[in-house]
């Protein structure tokens, strides 16, 4: 299904530097938000020090592979407005959107779970934009352009709570916006299949533009095992002008966790893929189908694994 770099996980703990008082010796790196920049590989890091305090960081590589992790805390200008306590900030996805690049992430917060925005053009300042959900959701990711003129968006409203764990959902939502900020439901696009693979679902990266269709990397959890979740990564083809239309999903998952760094850590039996970067675009803005994919995904809520594959396989997975 997708190969496995060999010298995974490609960033681990040790590789995040010590920031005083908040980031000394910390327990994790994970579910990282990936774009390329200036010929750049970019990665919004979630990190967690040994409080299980959340910070987002990030890191940057000239191969996608090697990565030098930035040895300042991501500030969102402006997120300090709001008064009600944030207790975590993560899983960042980044998008592309006409010239400026966008950070949807999950805010923990008194009244469950919402979708924070933010926006940067050159990866220095961040300036949040707001708080885009009323209702407990996550796993929110913008496409990269307009569909009929509308801002669209993938979130996972969180309607169940795991056993012991946190809220979670199986229904993957679309939603369009005039301003990126207030949002109205399109349609449940795609909800979890019940004693299989991705019996609770939530998108991963932004929506990959293909001739075929919008890729759509999504993550499933098994839960109908005894002692323990299993996070899946997989893959769905939604129509390119009405992307209400699932058009494909991977009957298999196409990433499972088997290696010892997916299987034991902080969270064990977790791939969690939150971002991709497309090496060949065309000149339209399409993925052409020979062109390689990184998928960069969390392992075992503890490191960062990277996956490699095309668009090519990619559609083929989802059509399966
Ligand atoms: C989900 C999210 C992810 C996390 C996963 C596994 O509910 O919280 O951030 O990686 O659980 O613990």
């Amino acid at each position: 299904m997708l190969k496995r770099y060999a010298q995974n996980p490609i960033i681990t703990r040790e590789d995040i530097p010590s920031i005083l008082p908040e980031l000394v010796d910390v327990s994790s790196v994970f579910n990282p938000g990936a774009i390329k920049f200036n010929d750049k590989y970019l990665l919004i890091l979630r990190v967690q020090n040994r409080g299980r305090e959340t910070f987002m960081m990030l890191a940057e590589s000239k191969n996608g592979i090697d990565f030098q992790v930035k040895p300042t805390i991501i500030n969102f200008q402006g997120i300090e407005k709001i008064s009600e306590p944030i207790y975590h900030c993560y899983d960042a996805r980044i998008t592309l959107l006409e010239g400026v690049y966008y950070i949807m992430f999950a805010m923990d917060m008194e009244t469950g779970c919402h979708l924070g925005l933010a926006k940067t053009t050159d990866f220095n300042h961040f300036e949040f934009m707001g708080i885009t959900t009323q209702e407990d959701s996550r796993n929110g990711v913008l496409f990269p352009e307009r569909i009929n003129g509308k801002f669209m968006r993938l979130d996972r409203p969180n309607k169940m709570k795991l056993a012991g764990g946190p809220t979670s959902g199986n229904t993957i939502c679309l939603s369009e916006s005039d301003d990126l900020l207030h949002w109205q439901l399109v349609s449940p696009l795609m909800s979890g299949r019940f004693h299989y693979w991705d019996e609770l679902v939530g998108a991963g990266p932004a929506p990959i533009k293909t001739r075929e269709g919008w890729l759509q990397i999504y993550h499933g959890v098994a839960t109908h095992f005894g002692s323990s979740n299993i996070y899946q990564g997989g893959v769905m083809l939604l129509d390119l002008k009405n992307p209400a239309k699932v058009l494909g999903r991977s009957r298999y998952n196409i990433l499972e966790p088997r290696e010892l760094y997916e299987l034991v850590g902080q969270v064990p039996n977790v791939v969690f893929p939150s971002g991709a970067i497309i090496e060949k675009i065309d000149s339209e803005g399409v993925a052409t189908l020979d062109s390689p994919v990184y998928i960069y995904y969390g392992a075992a809520d503890t490191a960062v694994g990277l996956a490699q594959t095309t668009v090519e396989q990619l559609i083929q997975m989802a059509m399966i």
